[in-house]
């Protein structure tokens, strides 16, 4: 027998061993994973939660490797187009990032209902397949859902009234701005410290978590309450990954993700610990007058249906159906 004929049979042989052993499921799966914001800031921490818990309990079935966040990774708004194209496979990333290619996730912001009372109704389901089919991509669910948008200013205001004002927005509040007659520029959330500082823009809008995140803190005055607006983390996979997926890897990360949405009304608590500790860093609540409160909240709601129906005359009203108490 020639040394190479020895040689491959011997490979033979040890694959050969190597195939009895592996027990019948398939292989380790491992996921790329990209989050919106950047790493171990507050609108990742979730995301980065449901990756060590898939990890700790997934050895041999599914990982995530955390590529980590936006913008060291990619810019923000780039990333619910990597995911539709296969870039990566798991997105942690807020409605207002990718709803140029899913304009009715928009509508999420104006849920009434809590999380488990969308899955139970359906609505979850509906938006499950909008993005299949829009965005290539799985709704596993939604975190953070328990916060408020509110608008910071550097420049006071005491009416729903932003004329004269720019305003740095992402989409989902862009039409609100625009309704109160402010100026909005559209920027990743990268880009406001430095237009704080030069005075670019004379506000922004953020929810009440995170400010500190971004030392957003040592360039705002003031904070216009009350809240606005739902605040939301997506959490989506890329449809094909998932469809080859076998059922005890989905099953790990829609587990995971349920028992993530059971704890998210913690952040409850932190909406309002992070409100006082704005205020103790020098940001002063701006209030107005109980009339005008109603007309700033009533000028959101109109401005957002207003946007999410005209986008989405197919799907809109039956998002507002489904999302909105009755
Ligand atoms: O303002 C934003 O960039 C934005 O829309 C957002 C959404 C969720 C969390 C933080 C910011």
């Amino acid at each position: 027998m020639s040394f190479l004929r020895t040689l491959s049979l011997t490979a033979i042989a040890a694959t050969l061993l190597l195939a009895a052993r592996t027990p019948a499921t398939a292989a380790e799966l491992t996921l790329k994973g990209v989050s919106c914001f950047p790493e171990k800031t507050y609108y990742s921490e979730r995301f980065e939660d449901l990756i060590k818990r898939v990890n700790e309990r997934g050895k041999g079935v599914l990982q995530i490797r955390y590529l980590g966040g936006a913008p060291k990774v990619m810019p923000p708004f780039d990333v619910g187009k990597n995911l539709k194209d296969g870039v990566v496979d798991i997105t942690g990333c807020t409605a207002g990032f990718y709803q140029n290619i899913v304009p009715e996730i928009d509508a999420i912001k104006m849920a009434e209902l809590p999380v488990a009372e969308l899955r139970k109704n359906g609505a979850i389901e509906y938006i499950n397949k909008i993005h299949n089919e829009k965005m290539n991509a799985q709704y596993l669910g939604l975190l953070n859902a328990y916060g408020e948008f509110h608008l910071y200013l550097n420049k006071p205001i005491t009416k729903p009234d932003l004329t004269g004002l720019k305003i740095r927005v992402s989409p989902l509040y862009r039409a609100m701005v625009e309704k109160m007659g402010g100026t909005a520029v559209t920027s990743p959330p990268a880009d406001i410290y430095t237009m704080l500082e030069r005075g670019t823009v004379d506000g922004y809008g953020w929810p009440a978590q995170g400010i500190f995140d971004f030392s957003w803190q040592k360039v705002t005055k003031y904070r216009v309450d009350p809240g606005f607006y739902r605040t939301e983390m997506e959490y989506l996979v890329n449809l094909d990954v998932w469809k080859k997926m076998e059922p005890a890897q989905r099953k790990l990360l829609q587990d995971v993700m349920l028992e993530l949405e059971k704890e998210d009304s913690k952040e409850l608590a932190v909406n309002a610990e992070q409100r006082k500790k704005q205020e103790e860093a020098g940001m002063k609540p701006i209030r107005f007058s109980p009339a005008d409160e109603k007309k700033y909240l009533e000028i959101g709601r109109e401005a957002a249906w207003g946007s999410i129906i005209k986008a989405s005359p197919e799907h809109g009203p039956k998002l507002r159906q489904l999302l909105t108490k009755k």
